[in-house]
């Protein structure tokens, strides 16, 4: 058993600054305090110890506040991704059979029509119920749920144990270091772990978040040119706004920011340069949802003379390439404390790992240091803006359409978000493109809809019919 994070944290040091956001700042004991209320307030509505709670908000105070009272009452939470279709959310509640859903007044709109659902401004209304917080956790507790696409369309809920935030957060640490003044500037949404796992470091670490509900790229890229936070977390994109406007100051990262750790996807090797030119240390990462965040990071001094590698596994992970090519290139496979133990919902009796090891399905390989370079991903995987999107996800509504006969999607490469997806119909009857894309409009959340719809004759196969999405474009 380990202690609650929140109650530890808040005995440890209770007066340090736990959270800013905006212009107020919230002390450990005061998110303890806060969120133990929250926790009883809760029980009031008839929530109990263990239940699986969806829950959605921005990235907003009372959403932090929320998710620690699930944390005390041992929920597993279910993270809802705010930029989902009403159709694409009401897979996941009914997938997960969360059993209460908590939603910040702002985003009640997007749920589908009759979702039952608590406010967070009732929830702060409602009289407490009397409840013991438990103050040990078991480590194969699942704290959190989050679902990542696959290969079949349908979106899989992974489970994240207190075991994986803990292990990942202490290997995280062991790489990075910590002193007791850090800040690391949140922009990142708390409903992937890109975000979730910045709350968790800061419980286990006793540091500081910066919390932003978007991204403000002149606020930001202030608190680095200041010295104000120490670190933070982007994908491709955010760290291309911040270097821009870095470059529009003429400025450069102050010599008290410390590290910012871009993932998510692939970086750009000229953003990587233009880093270094400004003083601004990247380090380049390797995670997903199914590891609780990093499972390797490459050293900021190496960012450089190992540029384009994601790094070398952290200290309590491991990573094997299986059936490699002549150039040593195959599967990803990783091993340690921080993998998923599996799946919930239609994918429970799925196994997340083959003796141990989770096939990632990714491509990549070690250099004879042992540097990871990640060369191409899982499933024809589009990655726009951080946000990913399985082709079959789109190409399935597609099909759903009555005169859509055949559907393939792929990605091209995009200036604003990396990539976008791009989808190729033939059609069995007429049908216009604008009506696909408003009918695509309606089930797909607005990241995944295709930036344009091709009307073709045929669409590449292989001798078996298999789709070759990557001939889509050529
Ligand atoms: C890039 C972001 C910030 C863009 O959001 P922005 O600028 O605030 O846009 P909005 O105002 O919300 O919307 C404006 C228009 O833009 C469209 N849009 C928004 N986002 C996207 C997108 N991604 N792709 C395409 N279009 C987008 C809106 O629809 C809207 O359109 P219109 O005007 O037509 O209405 C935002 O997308 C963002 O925050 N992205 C990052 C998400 C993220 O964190 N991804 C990482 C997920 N992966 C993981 O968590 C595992 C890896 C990991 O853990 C990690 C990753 C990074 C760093 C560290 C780690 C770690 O290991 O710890
Ligand atoms: P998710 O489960 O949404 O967090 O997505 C994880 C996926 O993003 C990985 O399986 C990779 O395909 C991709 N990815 C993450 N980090 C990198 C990286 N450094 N380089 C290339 N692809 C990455
Ligand atoms: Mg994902
Ligand atoms: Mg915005």
């Amino acid at each position: 058993m380990y202690p609650n994070w929140i109650i530890q944290r808040a005995y440890l040091t209770p007066l340090r600054k736990a959270l800013t956001y905006k212009e107020q700042s919230w002390t450990f004991l005061e998110l303890n305090d806060l969120s133990s209320k929250r926790a009883r307030q809760l029980v009031g509505l008839g929530i109990k110890r263990g239940d699986r709670i969806a829950i959605m908000g921005p990235s907003k105070p009372e959403l932090v506040i929320t998710m620690y009272a699930c944390l005390h009452l041992q929920c597993e939470m279910v993270m809802l991704n705010r930029r989902l279709s009403q159709d694409e959310l009401g897979y996941q509640l009914a997938d997960s059979e969360a059993v209460a859903v908590l939603i910040a007044d702002e985003d009640v709109n997007k749920l589908p029509a009759n979702t039952a659902h608590y406010l967070f401004s009732t929830i702060e209304e409602v009289e407490e119920g009397a409840f013991d917080i438990g103050k040990e956790w078991p480590l194969d507790q699942t704290t959190t749920i989050m679902y990542t696409s696959g290969t079949t369309g349908f979106p899989k809920g992974v489970r994240q144990t207190v075991g994986n935030h803990q292990a990942s957060a202490t290997a995280s640490v062991l790489n990075i270091g910590l002193q007791a003044d850090d800040v690391w500037l949140c922009a990142v949404p708390l409903f992937h772990i890109s975000g979730f796992s910045i709350l968790v470091r800061s419980l286990l670490y006793g540091n500081q978040v910066y919390l932003y509900d978007h991204f403000d790229v002149e606020a930001i890229t202030h608190h680095i040119m200041n010295g104000e936070v120490t670190h933070m977390s982007v994908v491709a994109v955010t760290l291309e706004r911040i270097l821009h406007t870095l470059e529009q100051h003429k400025a450069k990262a102050s010599s008290r920011f410390k590290l910012m750790l871009a993932g998510g996807g692939p970086v750009p090797a000229d953003y990587l340069s233009r880093a270094h030119t400004l003083n601004l240390a990247v380090a380049q990462t390797y995670g997903m949802t199914e590891t609780s965040s990093q499972t390797a990071t490459l050293a900021s001094e190496d960012a450089i003379r190992k540029i384009g590698s994601a790094g070398k596994p952290l200290f309590f992970n491991q990573i094997k390439i299986v059936e490699p090519n002549a150039q040593g290139e195959g599967e990803i496979c990783i091993r340690g404390p921080h993998v998923t133990p599996g799946y919930i919902g239609r994918f429970a009796q799925k196994s997340a790992t083959r003796d141990g090891w989770l096939h990632t399905g990714d491509i990549g390989y070690l250099d004879e240091d042992g540097y990871l370079f990640v060369i191409d991903r899982r499933a024809d995987l589009i990655i726009s803006g951080g946000e990913n999107i399985y082709p079959a996800e789109i190409e399935n509504v597609l099909l759903m359409h009555p005169a859509v006969k055949e559907a393939g999607v792929c990605g091209a490469d995009d200036k604003q978000w990396g990539q976008v997806p791009v989808a190729f119909v033939v059609l069995n009857e007429q049908v216009s493109v604008e009506q696909l894309q408003a009918f695509c409009q309606q089930r797909l959340a607005k990241y995944k809809l295709p930036k344009e719809i091709i009307i073709t004759n045929s669409l590449p196969r292989n001798g078996a019919d298999k789709l070759l999405r990557r001939k889509l474009l050529q």
